[in-house]
């Protein structure tokens, strides 16, 4: 068990550190508190989430991958993530910004994270996309149906796994086959991707984290007005 601590009483940095350690511990009404107190002392979400939940996750990752977690406590962080990140939404997408464009956004087949890529959407509607979240598992006729069916700009794709990575190339051939691949603009996204994939791939961009993500759209879709 561990002791009751008084968010209140630490200081900045140890209340992130903190937050970080109970994610880790799967501590779900912890992170929740120490995410409200730090919003209450007026943390941006994304200090909450680059140096607090982010930060705590990233630990996780390593010990899991190094066999010290198991997929039950990386459970356990992953919803105390979940329920931390539902407390920021509301902020991170509450937007001004005039409607720029539709993206449909989806974790494909075989892959069931959604953590990063339910931050890329809330982002996305903060910087005034209209988001239609397809979830996770989802296979290349659900992403092109909801591209036809929402007129979407951008199609985007997260994977967090080597393996389900190549699915993505499996979703840009079925665009291609229906002729819809001129149509809308592919983002790919997910922590094994990079650049090199994308462009093996022929996706129109790739984007490291969720603000990268934002930044790549809106720079996308102003080229596509223009031309
Ligand atoms: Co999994 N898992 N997991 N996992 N898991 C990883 C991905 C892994 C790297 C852990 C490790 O070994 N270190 C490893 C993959 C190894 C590999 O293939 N290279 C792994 C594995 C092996 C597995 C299983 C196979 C384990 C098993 O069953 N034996 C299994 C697979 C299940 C499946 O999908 N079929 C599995 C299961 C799980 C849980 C269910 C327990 C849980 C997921 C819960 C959930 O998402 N609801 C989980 C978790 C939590 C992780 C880690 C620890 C954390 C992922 C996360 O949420 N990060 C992860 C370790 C890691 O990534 N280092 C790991 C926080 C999040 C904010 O970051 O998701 O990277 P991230 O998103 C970022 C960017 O990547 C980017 O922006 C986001 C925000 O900045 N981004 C995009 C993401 N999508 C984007 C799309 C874009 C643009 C940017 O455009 C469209």
């Amino acid at each position: 068990m561990s002791e009751e601590i008084d968010f209140k009483t630490l200081p900045d940095e140890e209340l992130l550190e903190q937050m970080g350690d109970d994610l880790y511990d799967g501590l779900s009404d912890e992170v929740v508190k120490a995410t409200e107190e730090a919003l209450s002392r007026g943390f941006s979400p994304h200090r909450i989430l680059g140096d607090g939940l982010i930060a705590g996750m990233e630990i996780v990752g390593e010990d899991f991958r190094d066999g010290i977690l198991f997929v039950p406590e990386v459970m356990m962080a992953a919803n105390a993530m979940k329920a931390a990140m539902e407390l920021l939404r509301p902020l991170l997408t509450k937007t001004n910004a005039p409607r720029v464009g539709t993206m449909v956004i989806g974790t494909v087949k075989g892959d069931i994270h959604d953590i990063g890529k339910n931050l890329v959407a809330m982002m996305m509607e903060g910087a005034g996309f209209q988001v239609v979240n397809l979830g996770i598992n989802t296979p290349a006729e659900k992403f092109l149906q909801a591209v036809r069916e929402h007129g979407a700009d951008i199609l985007g794709m997260s994977a967090m796994l080597t393996t389900t990575m190549p699915y993505m190339q499996v979703v840009i051939r079925k665009l291609k086959e229906e002729g819809m691949r001129d149509d809308v603009i592919v983002m790919v996204g997910g922590a094994p991707l990079n650049e090199a994939f994308a462009q093996e791939i022929r996706a129109d961009a790739y984007a490291k984290d969720a603000g990268t993500a934002v930044q790549t759209a809106k720079k996308l879709m102003l080229q596509r007005k223009e031309v």
